[in-house]
Order: C-alpha cells, then sequence, then structure tokens
C-alpha cells in the first residue's frame, strides 16, 4: 500500500479541518463522480445523502496518492457501501454506471442548466422544468415566467459569468477595488478570500473583505466604494445587504454560509486594460474589449476580521467540519462572526486565523490546504 497511509501509521481524520487538502487531486476520476452524486442529491432535496457524497469526495481529495485498488479504501471515514460500489464500478469498468445514468437525465441536465444561471436555485428549476421548459430560451420567452433583478442580470450577463474567471482577472478586480477604497479611507484593508485565496487558478467569482481600523466605520466605507464604482460606470449589478450583526448573540448551530455583515453581490465590468498583460478570458472574436465579472464584498467589523476571513476563505467542506469539530469535539460554537465556548461561557477573540485554530486546538491549515 505504499503512498497511502496505513491504519499503523497514521489515520485520516474524519474532519476535513484535520486534513491538509491541495489542488492537486490524484483521485479526481472518483471525486468527480461522488460530485456529481451529490449535485443530483442536492436536486433531489436529499440533504443528507447529498453530505455524505460530499464528505467522501473531501477524504479522496485530501490523500497524497491515488487509490489503486477497493481495498486502499478500507480504514478511510466517510466511505460507506453506497460511495465503495462506485469505486468498485470504477475501477471494474472506468466508470460508474450510476453516474452515467444521471449525466444522461433529462432532469438532471435541465436542473443543471437552470441553476448555472445567477440567482437560480434548485427550488426555481425544479418549477420550471416541471412547467415542461427545458431551455433558457424558452425560459426568456415563456411570459409566465417571472424574473426577479438578480435572475435578469443572470440571463443578460449569462456567457460572460458562467466563463471561469482567471487569477489575472481576480487581481485585477482587487486592483480596482483596492484604489477605490484608498481614495477615500487610506487606512482600510482589501483582502483577498474565497477560492483564489486558496490558489485556485480560475473560479466563478471574486471574493474580498474589507475593513477599517475604526470600528463602526465599514459599513459606511462599503456603502461609498459602491457609490464610487457606480459613479465610474463598471457597476453592471448590485445586490448590497445591509449589517444585521449583533456582538451578543450565539454563533449559530448549524451551518449556514451566509452571515450578519455588511456585504453585497455585484457584477462589474472588467475591462481589458485593466489586467496586467492585458488580455480577457474570453471569445478570441470577442470585440467589446470588456467582460462581465462577479464580485462579492463583505465589510465585517475590525474585531471580527480574522473570522469573516476564516469563514470566507473556504472551501464549503472546510468550514463545515470546522464547525462541526469545534461543536463536536470541543464543547465550542464558530461561526463567521465569533467562536464561543459553552463550558466557559466565553466569547473568545481572535485577531488572526491562527489564534481561532489555536482556540480549537488545531494545527494550523494554511489557505491552500482548505481544499477539502
Ligand atoms: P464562494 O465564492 O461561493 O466559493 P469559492 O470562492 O470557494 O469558490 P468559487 O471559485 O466557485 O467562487 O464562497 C466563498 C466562501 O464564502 C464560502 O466558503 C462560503 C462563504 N460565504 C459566507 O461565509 N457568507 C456568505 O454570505 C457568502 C455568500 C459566502
Ligand atoms: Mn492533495
Ligand atoms: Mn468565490
Ligand atoms: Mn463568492
Amino acid at each position: 500500500r505504499v503512498g497511502l497511509p496505513s491504519t499503523s501509521e497514521s489515520t485520516v481524520s474524519q474532519y476535513a479541518c484535520q486534513r491538509r487538502t491541495t489542488l492537486d487531486n490524484p483521485n479526481k476520476i472518483f471525486t468527480d463522480a461522488f460530485e456529481v452524486l451529490a449535485e443530483n442529491s442536492d436536486f433531489c432535496d436529499s440533504k443528507g445523502q447529498a453530505l455524505a457524497y460530499k464528505r467522501a469526495a473531501s477524504v479522496l481529495k485530501s490523500l497524497p496518492a491515488a487509490l489503486r485498488c477497493l481495498g486502499d479504501t478500507e480504514g478511510l471515514p466517510c466511505l460507506g457501501e453506497q460511495t465503495r460500489a462506485v469505486v468498485e464500478d470504477i475501477f471494474e469498468c472506468g466508470r460508474s454506471s450510476k453516474v452515467e445514468t444521471i449525466l444522461s437525465d433529462e432532469k438532471f441536465q435541465t436542473m443543471k442548466l437552470f441553476t448555472s444561471v445567477f440567482g437560480v436555485g434548485p427550488k426555481t428549476a425544479e418549477k420550471w422544468y416541471l412547467r415542461g421548459l427545458r431551455t433558457l430560451e424558452e425560459i426568456v420567452s415563456e411570459p409566465h415566467v417571472h424574473l426577479n433583478r438578480m435572475q435578469q442580470a443572470g440571463f443578460l450577463y449569462y456567457a460572460d459569468i458562467t466563463r471561469p474567471v482567471s487569477k489575472a482577472e481576480a487581481h485585477a478586480v482587487g486592483r480596482i477595488v483596492k484604489e477605490t477604497v484608498q481614495e477615500m479611507s487610506p487606512n482600510a484593508s482589501v483582502v483577498l478570500t474565497g477560492g483564489f485565496r486558496r490558489g485556485k487558478e480560475f473560479g466563478h467569482d471574486v471574493d474580498y473583505i474589507l475593513t477599517t481600523p475604526e470600528m463602526g466605520t465599514e459599513e459606511g466605507l462599503l456603502l461609498r466604494v459602491i457609490d464610487r464604482l457606480n459613479y465610474q460606470g463598471i457597476l453592471l449589478y448590485t445586490e448590497y445587504q445591509g449589517s444585521t450583526f449583533d456582538a451578543n448573540r450565539l454563533p449559530c448551530r448549524r451551518f449556514e454560509a451566509m452571515d450578519h455583515f455588511p456585504k453585497c453581490f455585484l457584477i462589474i465590468q472588467l475591462h481589458a486594460a485593466a489586467i496586467q498583460d492585458g488580455t480577457l478570458s474570453c471569445d478570441p472574436g470577442d470585440r467589446r474589449g470588456w467582460r462581465a465579472v462577479r464580485l462579492d464584498l463583505v465589510a465585517p467589523p475590525a474585531d471580527r476580521f480574522a473570522f469573516a476571513l476564516l469563514g470566507w476563505s473556504g472551501s464549503t467542506q472546510f468550514e463545515r467540519d470546522l464547525r462541526r469539530f469545534a461543536r463536536l469535539e470541543r464543547g465550542m460554537l464558530l461561526d463567521n462572526h465569533a467562536l464561543y465556548d459553552k463550558s466557559k461561557d466565553a466569547f473568545l477573540p481572535a485577531k488572526t486565523e491562527e489564534d481561532i485554530f489555536g482556540h480549537l486546538g488545531l494545527e494550523y491549515i494554511e489557505p491552500w490546504q482548505r481544499n477539502a
């Protein structure tokens, strides 16, 4: 069993926050299959089953080498009968018939197409599917379909938004945000988060955290940044959510990605001239000289920066397991805002992510090792 940890030397933790998961994934053939199964379960509203597939994929992503036989899955956490059967299928036939069936299923294909539109979740997609709609053209031309503002933007910029954002484009967006912030608040900081902080080459959007040393000024700063981008004429879509943050509220028990900080979900125009090497990841035939990019900005108060950074850096699976580990192994509650120790009945403050890992008694995991 060369290359894989045997049970005697080291065991793989059931918690992603106790594993180091880089972007190089030697088990992609298996994890891709699990991710199709997870997505299908999510479409069918089987949250528990979806989570089981996501956990299995996450465990395999953390392994230093490819599985060589079914026996290599022995002793691994989060791999049950169903996931082992998929691994066995892939070893025997080079593919999983269960996955092939889903991929060729009309409902799955349609749900995948509809949910690829910004602002369309599984609920809406299913409603459209049950009405007999099958293509994006049918949706926009159907008079009885009501689209909200977000979905309208999703259709309008569909081609751009579904095209992956490159690292160079993400940094170009960061420079625009930094320049804008600098003009108004020289002490404020703009920090990259999300998938690009984890080292990804491509992403579906760009995520930055804004914060000011003067507590209580972050919400105003974010609003002025939005104003300024709007004045520059590069804002194509703006969805602003004001703060609902309450410092006395306990961290939430269940995993939910949404937090209470002031934030915005934007679509901005990124011009080729703003990019270091001057090339946009667009069709070569595209003569506009710009592309639309999804940008998320969040503005936590300074004393919550570390929690927000840890929460927004992802991956989602890593975040889920951090919170589950805190609750089940340490009797603590963690979310994007705070860490609370139940036995001490006290909030544990943190200036850095290292402080949070320290409070949890976890070895520090670098952002690029959080691709669980
Ligand atoms: P995403 O931008 O959705 O995902 P990503 O950056 O990991 O991957 P991609 O390349 O596809 O963009 O979310 C980033 C993290 O932010 C994710 O762990 C969830 C978290 N998040 C919150 O904590 N609160 C929120 O309100 C939102 C919208 C996201
Ligand atoms: Mn790896
Ligand atoms: Mn992102
Ligand atoms: Mn995002």
